[in-house]
């Protein structure tokens, strides 16, 4: 049997990278909800997020989204993010919300708007020098909603030839994560709907390109797990967007809509030597809260992740090895699953008391009083939003 002493030291490698956007009011297509507090800066945005590793030593990077996030001086916002404690992550493109965009960016057929999204990521990367980021997050809306619309073959070109260029500008410490989606915004074909086509242009790209894996972006149903060993074992796994769903993209908190499912992949994110200090895979969330407090909701999402790790690491390898050896199916699940039951709520506080960091980071961050000053503070100016 594993205990929680001999898993505390692994537990210390967790971090978790949190977006600047979950502190944005965002919504749905229905309404986006205002909420007192929230930033109107992308500095504001860092210090939120520097909020939730304060408390929970647990967030030391935010990642951003360009031109959301955009200033005139990233070596200033690199500075103010270090003051505050944490350090600016991944970059994320964003070549969905122009006009020009509408039938396409990297995969539009006319070469000059197919132009203007590779520049993008260009620009992106040129922001990337002065972050010290060392991933470029490449999602796509890029799809198309009837068939016959699109020629789906020719968009494949287009896009393996976009990627090379971008690819080809990347440091020797810089990667490209290409993130998949099976749908949404397009609603028949999507360009990138899944991890082999993200792994394709991959693989063809070089090494310094992984497949991102957002855990809302796939199928009701799917064995996401699966998913998981199969990109590491290929090497191929660069990074997560963690967030929960019950039916489309919901973004929702990590961990909420089915924490066995996040147990699952951990198991196997440790299993194919996805954690640690050995390992490059980069754990993000890619949350929005469009209805409960942001900062309190970025704290949950984290403690989520670590709660889960913690039982991931509880799973007893030797006993599982055992019983799969001696084809015990039940034996095998029951050790699987008494790691999934053990609840390790009382020994993650005493490990975090032990460490300086408050036993119950949720009380700790609500008593702080920060949630009151900036509600108070942030009068005026607009508030940032995801669009
Ligand atoms: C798309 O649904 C996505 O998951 C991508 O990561 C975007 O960058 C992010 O959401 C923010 O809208
Ligand atoms: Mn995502």
């Amino acid at each position: 049997m594993t205990r929680f002493e001999d898993i505390a030291g692994d537990l210390a490698h967790l971090a978790v990278e949190v977006p600047s956007w979950a502190y944005g009011n965002s919504g749905t297509r229905f309404k986006v909800f205002g909420s007192p507090g929230t930033p109107r800066t992308v500095e504001e945005k860092v210090a939120d997020a520097a909020k939730v590793h304060e408390f929970t030593g647990l967030a030391p990077t935010v990642a951003l989204h360009i031109p959301w996030d955009m200033t005139d001086d990233f070596g200033k916002l690199r500075a103010y993010a270090q003051d505050h404690g944490v350090v600016l992550g991944t970059i994320n493109s964003n070549t969905f919300q122009d006009d020009d965009y509408k039938l396409g960016s990297l995969t539009h057929a006319d070469p000059a708007v197919r132009r203007k999204a590779v520049q993008h990521n260009l620009d992106c990367v040129d922001v990337m020098d002065e972050t010290g980021s060392r991933d470029l997050k490449i999602w796509l809306a890029d799809g198309s909603n009837y068939p016959g619309q699109a020629d789906m073959r020719a968009r494949q070109d287009w896009l393996a030839e976009g990627l090379a260029e971008i690819y080809g500008r990347l440091g020797e410490h810089q990667r490209l994560v290409l993130e998949y989606k099976f749908f949404e915004p397009a609603f028949y074909h999507t360009d990138v709907p899944d991890w082999g086509t993200s792994y394709v242009h991959c693989l063809a790209l070089g090494e310094r390109a992984t497949v991102c894996l957002d855990t809302g972006h796939h199928a009701p149903g799917t064995n996401i797990e699966f998913i998981v060993a199969q990109l590491l074992r290929l090497g191929k796994l660069g990074s997560f967007d963690f967030n929960s769903r019950f039916y489309a993209d919901d973004d929702l908190i990590v961990g909420a809509a089915d924490p066995f499912q996040l147990f699952r992949i951990l198991v196997e994110v440790i299993r194919g030597g996805g954690y640690g200090p050995g390992s490059d895979v980069a754990l993000m969330l890619d949350q929005c809260h469009n209805i409960e407090k942001k900062i309190p909701g970025q704290i949950r999402s984290v403690l989520n992740v670590q709660e889960m790790v913690a039982r991931a690491l509880l799973l007893d390898a030797e006993a599982l090895a055992q019983a799969r050896r001696e084809g015990d199916v039940l034996a095998a699940h029951q050790v699987f699953m008494d790691a999934f039951y053990t609840d390790v709520r009382r020994d993650l506080a005493g490990w975090r008391e032990e460490r300086g960091l408050p036993a119950d980071p949720m009380a700790a961050y609500l008593a702080s009083g920060y949630q009151e000053q900036i509600e108070g503070d942030r009068i005026g100016g607009a508030q940032a939003g995801w669009n």
